[in-house]
């Protein structure tokens, strides 16, 4: 069996997604993902000017090999341009290999064990009522688990995973200006009105609530491990990105204060940048995604690894992972014994629906995986001719003072 050509077009539905196509002598191709969030035609061009060139005439089979082909024979390892691109290339490997053997992906690496994945929920608010306001529609909606962020009482509402003035805070998604937005951010205002936030939420929803919060790694070690002890009375399911994930030194002082569940990872795009934090069980969840950690094979070796040191996974699925990654992720959720739970938000547009069809769906606060053989998602090529790539940025953070900050 060869590779015949490999494809790759960008944009989508409000999104510019980078979707990978391998086609083979037999007819069979695959699909892979390669969305770096607001870098995106980065790992598009890295794949058309480097990597299928070389793939043509390889064994699809071979999917190590050709995994370290590109990770080891780049030289320049690593990296979130070459991760996600070889990654791209990977999730399209696993597709052909389960549509060969006529299984789902999950069935390749042992199987289910479990019937449906735990997703978390966005939740928002610009200020605690709204917020608990939209909880409750996500509780509604079956949703156990929720991220909570809310808008800080003397800083401007537009905050990280905030919703401002005037937007629906049920159906929030970050938007990316066409050139960096400025925020800004006092940590000590923050840190002051965070725990009421908790406080009212465990008032009104009681404990069986999963409670996250997302950081974004705006604060230093000594204060995210005050914070951490103080929110420990809450009983929060995580707490992810308490500091800036380079320094995982920083975490022991976390550790040393509290027992609060943290979650890191998002940001990485290794088992190499992540093997410090977990050997030395310094997180509870590993926040790493198929799509910007080199597709399966890689994510799939992080699982591993964090299994033997009791870290879950919690993966990460912001709204920019296009369904062919979150499927990926579906199928290691399915199987890895350590399984925490899954970023997920339902925003699935009838638009998206019909550029990536697909069985997978959403039920109950869950997340069910189909048993197509393969990856489970298709690609309308003919719907991807409606879109092209729109260049968006991350917001960018200041001090009140004007000190850039950590986005
Ligand atoms: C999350 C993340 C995202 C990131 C985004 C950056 O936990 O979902 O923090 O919201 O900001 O994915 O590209
Ligand atoms: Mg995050």
């Amino acid at each position: 069996m060869k590779i015949t050509s490999a494809e790759v077009f960008v944009g989508g539905p409000g999104k510019n997604y980078v979707t990978l196509k391998i086609m083979t002598d037999q007819g069979i191709y695959g699909l892979g993902d390669a969305t770096l969030n607001n870098r995106e035609t980065l790992p598009a061009k890295y794949l058309q000017d480097y990597l299928i060139p070389c793939l043509i005439g390889k064994d699809p089979r071979n999917s190590e090999d050709i995994w370290n082909f590109f990770y080891r024979g780049a030289y320049f390892r690593r990296g979130p341009i070459a991760m996600t691109a070889i990654g791209a290339i990977d999730m399209a490997l696993w597709d052909i290999k389960g549509k060969i053997a006529g299984l789902p992906v999950h069935q390749l690496f042992g199987g289910k064990s479990r019937e449906g994945a735990m997703v978390y929920a966005h939740t928002t608010g610009g200020d605690i009522e709204q917020l608990l306001d939209s909880i409750a529609h996500h509780q509604e909606q079956g949703y156990q688990a929720v991220r909570v962020q809310c808008g800080i009482p003397g800083m401007p509402k537009d905050g990280y995973g905030v919703a401002g003035d005037g937007e629906d805070a049920n159906h929030f998604i970050t938007q990316y200006g066409e050139l960096p937005k400025e925020e800004i951010w006092d940590t000590d205002k923050y840190l002051r009105f965070m725990p009421t936030v908790f406080e009212k939420i465990r008032e009104r929803f009681g404990n069986d609530l999963k409670v996250l919060h997302d950081v974004h790694h705006r604060l230093l070690p000594r204060e995210a491990a005050a914070f951490a002890k103080e929110l420990e009375q809450y009983n929060l399911y995580w707490l992810e990105d308490p500091t800036p994930a380079e320094d995982q030194s920083a975490l022991k002082l976390i550790r040393q204060h509290s027992t609060i569940p943290i979650a890191i990872g998002e940001v990485f795009n290794s088992l190499w940048d992540c093997k410090q934090m977990i050997q030395d069980e310094l997180i509870d969840f590993i926040r790493i995604s198929a799509t910007y950690a080199g597709g399966i094979t890689h994510t799939k070796r992080i699982v591993d690894l964090a299994h033997i040191h009791n870290v879950r996974t919690g993966f990460h699925g912001a709204p920019s992972h296009s369904p062919i990654s979150m499927a990926a992720q579906g199928h290691l959720n399915a199987w890895a014994p350590n399984f925490g739970i899954q970023e997920y938000l339902v925003l699935g547009t009838p638009e998206c629906d019909a550029l990536f069809p697909s069985d997978h769906h959403y039920k109950n606060g869950m997340f069910h995986i189909s048993d197509a053989p393969g990856l489970g998602v298709d690609f309308d090529e003919n719907q991807a001719q409606r879109y092209s790539y729109e260049r968006r940025y991350h917001p960018v953070v200041r001090l009140q003072d004007g000190t850039m900050w950590n986005y």
